[in-house]
């Protein structure tokens, strides 16, 4: 066929920049079962492209991918690509419902599920008709195709598709305020431009770091962080399967020596908390960051003292795919989210997208090359989002005058929890269904940490009355409908919710 100008396949390039530096041998990631190099990574990605393919995935199809961090991930986030498959990697610690929704609205051609997490997807797997292979990664492919068999059986070589820049390349699920999850579409391009304007500028990630995200790889920031960057500088990634609770994030910091750990605040928090932490001279941190909500001043500061090492506070979103606001090692202002990256441009706008005067609150709103062209299927919520070279966060921020930005809340009820979206109407469906309530509300309260969490205002039903052991009942109750990290940490009963004269909940002005 004709040869475009722009001819670029993200995989290929992540791969062979390495091997034409001479790092085929050189550990690329580190993971339950092993090193494995970038010639590895290379003949395997090849294998996944062949298998797929071999099973009659064609480009373009979606593959939705359910992984724990391993190796497996990387092999066939990038085998897909190479193919010109477009991979969807999704959150892990989802129900069954959601799974159900983003099969159906993907209409993915294949499943790739680690086996742990296959009887999430087992009730209804006949029921998605665009749905044609189902492969399981781990021990037992439990009666489908066992991604190891597939590998095994496959060549390790492979033509990569010829795909372009701005082909669509891979999607990320994001939440919404109503309604189901929306696909972010992004393209080719997108991964390296991320490596380029945030890791290199602002981590000054290198040949010889070694990277630990304690985000995982199916996360926007967990993707850049333990897949991409390393890639892109030829740096080595430490993955880990399990669960990232304080336990397993220090043996990784004592015993793997990590020169890069990218956290969360909440993560961060239950680090200091469990005071087992490595010190200076016990550990190989040269730098940690932060993002996926506000980190306080104080978590920074605690932080420093404990292990010697500073955290870079940023933001990013799905749609931008990477951290486009951030402080950086030479310039960190705790308590606030830091400066523009150079290559982005901010803006903070009111309620008309008309920008705000100097020193006020607005939404911000980012232009950089990164931000996803859409969400599939959603014309309007696309138009809202992604408007024309701006696309709009829902995040408010402050600018002060020597340009630091500091986060005030969001625009919607949304909250950040743990660093994921968590609707407050997902959490109040779930509460509403158990028998005793008669209306909720659910709003973020900070913990401890100064970091939000949801809580529960509930009306009861006639006949009931509040105690503690019902408030435990509702918690219980709403954990077995949502997934765990969205439950309400407290319950308050009120005898009626703030309404607007039309009935609408006042949210606000439950927020303390
Ligand atoms: O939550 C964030 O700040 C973030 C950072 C990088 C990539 C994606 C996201 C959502």
């Amino acid at each position: 066929g004709t040869r475009f100008d722009d001819e670029y396949n993200a995989a290929v390039d992540l791969i062979a920049r390495n091997l034409a530096a001479g790092r085929a041998d050189k550990p690329a990631f580190i993971d339950i079962n092993g090193t494995h190099t970038y010639g590895d990574v290379e003949r395997l990605s090849n294998k996944v492209a062949n298998a797929m393919t071999g099973l009659g995935v064609r480009r373009e199809q979606r593959v939705l991918m359910c992984m724990l961090d391993t190796v497996d991930f990387v092999a066939v986030f990038l085998g897909c690509i190479k193919a010109g498959i477009v991979p969807v990697p999704v959150n892990t610690r989802l129900t069954a419902k959601d799974y159900s929704f983003m099969l159906d609205d993907s209409r993915a051609a294949a499943l790739v599920v680690s086996e742990p997490l296959y009887p999430l997807f087992e009730k209804d797997i006949d029921a998605h008709p665009d749905l044609e292979k189902v492969i399981v990664s781990g021990a037992d492919s439990l009666g489908h195709k066992s991604l190891s068999d597939l590998i095994a059986g496959a060549s390790d070589s492979f033509e990569p598709e010829r795909t372009r820049l701005d082909d669509m390349c891979f999607w990320l699920y994001t939440s919404g305020t109503t309604g189901m999850p929306k696909g972010a579409v992004h393209l080719h391009s997108h991964l390296i431009e991320t490596a380029n304007l945030y890791a290199k500028p602002i981590l000054g990630i290198k040949e010889d770091d070694v990277v630990y995200s304690a985000a995982k790889l199916f996360f926007a920031y967990g993707l850049g962080n333990g897949l991409t960057f390393p890639m892109a500088a030829g740096a080595t990634a430490i993955l880990h399967a399990g669960p990232p609770d304080a336990a397993a994030v220090v043996s990784i910091l004592r015993d793997k020596n990590p020169t890069i750990f990218y956290g969360v605040p909440t993560l961060y928090g239950m680090l200091l908390a469990s005071g087992q932490l490595p010190k200076q001279g016990e550990h190989a941190l040269r730098l940690c960051t932060s993002a996926g909500e506000a980190l306080p001043a104080e978590l920074m500061r605690r932080w420093k003292e404990a292990t010697g090492t500073d955290i870079l506070d940023g933001i990013g979103t799905t749609e931008m795919l990477h951290i486009f606001l951030s402080n950086s090692a030479d310039d960190i202002k705790p308590g606030t989210t830091g400066k523009p990256i150079p290559g982005y441009d901010l803006r903070l706008v009111d309620e008309d997208g008309n920008p705000v005067p100097a020193g006020e609150m607005g939404t911000l709103e980012v232009s950089g090359p990164t931000s996803a062209i859409m969400y599939w299927n959603q014309r309007e919520k696309s138009r809202d989002t992604f408007r024309g070279p701006w696309t709009r966060t829902g995040d408010k921020y402050t600018v002060d005058a020597d340009g630091y930005y500091t986060y005030a809340g969001r625009t919607d009820d949304m909250m950040k929890v743990g660093g994921i979206y968590v609707s407050p109407f997902e959490v109040e469906t779930a509460v509403l269904t158990h028998e005793c309530v008669l209306e909720v509300a659910v709003v973020g309260q900070p913990d401890q940490d100064d970091l939000v969490k949801p809580k529960a205002y509930v009306v009861l039903n006639q006949g009931h009355s509040a105690s503690d052991d019902l408030a435990q009942a509702l918690i219980d109750h709403a954990k077995a409908e949502l997934a765990a990290f969205k439950r309400p940490r407290w319950i308050e009963f009120v005898e009626e919710l703030p309404k607007t004269a039309t009935g609408k909940i006042q949210r606000y002005k439950l927020r303390l």
